[in-house]
């Protein structure tokens, strides 16, 4: 086999990676206290990049967190204001307490807005579409040089190829925790496909996910046992991202972001049609009011008209996640 293995959802690719890892490990690795079982050089290619969340009542998916990770990325930010709100776990990597380093994908690949990698890459493939240089760097040189860095990028590059008319994406990584940061990289580089297609206005294409290491930590082999137990099917909604998708909607959703996350504003269920963007962007920023509710009111029930106005696909994977925070019938 030369070539990676060719899914349709991620839904089916996680669990064949996860299923690899821990039914036959190459080797038995311990790197910075973490005993891990590992598999070398392992690849696969999704044909349907926007199926990019699994259906796992086991493997509960943050929704949220998967979305405000992306548009941190798009953001350019690396700051754990934003994202240390959505993943308080995160806020032992940052040894400023303040920034990310080797996580924060953003101010490498996005920054500064118009003359960022992301930027000329989508420049280059406007100007030669066959192009094969339109790869941008996450990890530098010397990252690791400094053995108490605790946050070393482990992503190496991305690069987008226009073929047969459609943008196809490739990510490398060095090492991917194939329970946890698998599913979060995924549905970020996924999205991030999805947005450069547009603005290349070309069709999505394929996504690509190579790792050298894959692995899985020997206290997550319980979680991944009952994950592979579960009989679960792929979810078959996907929304499209809008064609009128600009860096100017990019902008308009961090601002609601950023209000929602300090609690500056609220989206009461009455104003959600009069938000002035697509009905996508609509549920995503509702989403984010859903985790504004769930965030400053912990004790009061996510608001029935709130919930009520989100898409049957969010609803269940708020329901899954939140089950505490719904209202009681
Ligand atoms: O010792 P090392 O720097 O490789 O530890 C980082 C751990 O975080 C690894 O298990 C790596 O696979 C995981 N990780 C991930 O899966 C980290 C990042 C952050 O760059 C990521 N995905 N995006």
């Amino acid at each position: 086999m030369l070539r990676p293995a060719v899914f349709a959802a991620f839904h089916d690719a996680y669990r064949a990676v996860l299923d690899l890892v821990v039914t036959t490990p190459q080797y038995t690795i311990s790197s910075r206290g973490n005993r891990s079982r590992e598999v070398l050089n392992v690849s696969f290619t999704l044909t349907d990049p926007r199926r990019r969340t699994p259906a796992l009542a086991t493997r509960r998916t943050n929704i949220v967190f998967n979305l405000a990770e992306a548009l941190w990325y798009l953001a350019g930010r690396d700051d754990l204001d934003m994202i240390g709100y959505y993943a308080p776990r995160l806020r032992s990597l940052a040894v400023d307490g303040a920034r990310l380093a080797g996580t924060a994908y953003g101010p490498r690949l996005f920054a500064p807005r118009g003359r960022s990698q992301f930027d000329h890459a989508v420049k280059l493939l406007t100007a030669d579409p066959d192009s094969k240089r339109a790869a941008m760097t996450v990890m530098r040189p010397f990252e690791f040089a400094d053995p108490g860095n605790p946050d070393v990028a482990c992503t190496l590059a991305v690069q987008f190829l226009i073929r047969d008319g459609r943008l196809h994406t490739v990510v490398f990584m060095r090492g991917n925790d194939a329970l946890l940061g698998l599913l979060c990289d995924v549905f970020s580089f996924t999205f991030i496909a999805e947005f450069a297609a547009l603005q290349l206005g070309v069709p999505l294409g394929t996504y690509t996910h190579q790792v050298s290491s894959m692995h899985v930590n020997e206290p997550d082999l319980p979680r991944v046992q009952a994950i592979l137990a579960e009989h679960a099917q792929a979810p078959v909604m996907a929304p499209a991202m809008p064609t009128t998708t600009t860096w100017h909607t990019i902008q308009e959703v961090l601002e609601w972001e950023g209000d929602l996350r300090t609690n500056r504003r609220r989206l009461p269920a009455g104003s959600i049609a009069d938000l002035p963007m697509e009905p996508y962007w609509q549920q995503v920023v509702l989403l984010l009011e859903v985790y504004r509710q769930v965030t400053h009111q912990p004790d009061t029930p996510v608001d029935i008209g709130v919930l009520a106005a989100l898409n049957p696909y969010y609803q269940r994977l708020v329901a899954c996640r939140w089950p505490a925070h719904l209202p009681k019938d």
